[in-house]
């Protein structure tokens, strides 16, 4: 009987507010903003090489000659850029699918050099427009880990090995610089070099032998973006 009661005030309250509104008159207007969109921006990346132009991917950039003998060093660059229209803060780059056709081959063969490259004015501590190239060489030697049995050489399997794990990581990235590491629209490049040695001591067991890698480059907006990476940012700030 309580709960009956209660039902018909409440609908007595509503009838008597519907009716209070008919009792006003209000001015109104409205405006609009229109075709409101969201666009994705694109990340592009390109390379090239001594012998192939700008594309998505090129071959046989590390080729040695084929009569490579025990203490010759070779050397070789490839080239990135972004013809997206976001930049690229982060390059990650990655050795893999190591093939030899002797076994123990790539146990002798050195990773000698790694260079790369940033528009960086020492002057102005800001972002230039010269492409500096860094050696980071002692740098990856002393603090990425590649160097598994500490014997002061990263032979190609320990480093195609290291990569299983992590990825070399490039970034001038705006934390520091306030630009990307690639820009949008193609400009300012950046280099990759590597250079390679085949061990002075290698035996005669190694004659004719082949060995052949991939290097994977991988172009992004974060850290956290797979694939891993090896948090020691190598940088001219590093002093390597
Ligand atoms: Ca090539
Ligand atoms: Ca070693």
């Amino acid at each position: 009987m309580n709960k009956k009661i209660l039902a018909s005030l409440v609908i007595i309250g509503i009838l008597g507010f519907a009716l209070g509104l008919g009792t006003y008159a209000y001015f109104f207007d409205t405006a609009d903003s229109t075709g409101n969109t969201f666009t994705a921006g694109t990340l592009d990346l390109q390379v090239r090489d001594s012998d192939e132009g700008w594309g998505d991917s090129v071959s046989g950039t590390w080729c040695t000659p084929s009569n490579w003998a025990p203490g010759e060093y070779f050397e070789a660059w490839i080239e990135m850029r972004n013809i997206g229209s976001i930049g690229v803060t982060h390059i990650r780059v990655k050795g893999i699918n190591l093939d030899e056709s002797v076994p123990g081959f790539a146990d002798h063969i050195f990773l000698k050099t790694v260079i790369y490259s940033e528009y960086w004015n020492y002057s102005s501590n800001a972002p230039g427009t010269t492409r500096n190239e860094y050696n980071i060489t002692n740098a990856i030697i002393q603090h990425y880990g590649m160097d598994t049995n500490n014997d002061g050489k990263i032979t190609l399997n320990e480093f195609i090995t290291w990569c299983q794990t992590y990825s070399m990581l490039f970034a001038e990235g705006p934390w520091e610089s306030g630009e990307p590491y690639l820009n949008p629209g193609g400009a300012k490049p950046q280099i990759l070099r590597l250079g390679f040695l085949f061990d002075p001591d290698a035996g005669n067991d190694f004659q004719g032998a082949t060995a052949s890698f991939d290097l994977t480059i991988w172009a992004g907006q974060s850290y956290e973006q797979y694939p891993p990476i090896w948090w020691a940012t190598p940088s001219h700030g590093y002093g390597y």
